[in-house]
């Protein structure tokens, strides 16, 4: 059967009606600050991860001077999805946290609406690598501090002043466990990068 153009145009129009914005979020941050585990929290498909067990060949390179428990880690990346709302669908993607794996980066960053750097007061030098990444790729991104069990709580000001982070970038605290402040966070993430892209939109005029 032949459709003239406007059924087509009435079909295609049906169908974005129906299809949600999908974006892409990259989770960042050190090693063992709680990505896989952001990831996993939130994902409604079942995240596709590639760890593998942490082997003697990779301890001289893989720090794991506070993560002692962890015997696992991200070769690649983390991948999962999470539906927001009807028309909001977020693509995650967690970089991988070790510094021989930098070279993928820029393929992940690749179209991404924005990224959290996930922190450890434990271990805050971990994230800089990730804070930089952004800030000089001018990919907007947010801060949020990993309330890890016996880490030492920090007011928020403290936190921000070490990682010397422009005033614009919100930082929150969360629990990469939990499902509910997993999503705030990824909720953060989106508002602020569509508050930054109207602010490029329309720049001040003084
Ligand atoms: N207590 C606590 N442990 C966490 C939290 N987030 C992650 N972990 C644990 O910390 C370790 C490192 O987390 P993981 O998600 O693998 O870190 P990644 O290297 O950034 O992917 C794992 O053993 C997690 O179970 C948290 O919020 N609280
Ligand atoms: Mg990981």
């Amino acid at each position: 059967m032949v459709f003239g153009r406007s059924e087509r145009a009435k079909a295609r129009k049906r169908r974005g009606a129906s299809e949600p914005l999908t974006l892409k979020i990259l989770v960042a941050g050190g090693f063992g600050v709680g990505k896989t585990t952001l990831v996993g929290a939130v994902s409604e498909i079942r995240p596709l991860r590639t760890e593998e067990a942490l082997t003697e060949a990779g301890r001289p390179v893989d720090d794991l001077a506070g993560v002692e428990a962890k015997s696992t880690t991200t070769v690649a990346m983390d991948f999962g999805r999470i539906t927001i709302s009807d028309e909001l669908v977020l693509y995650l993607f967690g970089t991988p946290g070790q510094d021989r794996f930098w070279f993928l980066w820029d393929e992940l960053a690749q179209g991404a609406l924005g990224a959290v750097v996930l922190a450890d007061t434990r271990r805050l030098a971990d994230s800089f690598a990730a804070i930089d990444y952004f800030e000089r790729r001018h990919i907007p991104f947010t801060v949020a501090v990993n309330c890890f069990d016996g880490a030492e709580e920090f007011p928020a000001e403290t936190v921000r002043e070490a990682l010397d982070l422009d005033e614009d970038v919100p930082l929150t605290l969360c629990d990469a466990r939990a499902r509910a402040s997993a999503r705030d966070v990824l909720v953060g993430v989106v508002e602020h990068a569509l508050a930054h892209s109207a602010a490029r939109r329309e720049p001040a005029t003084t």
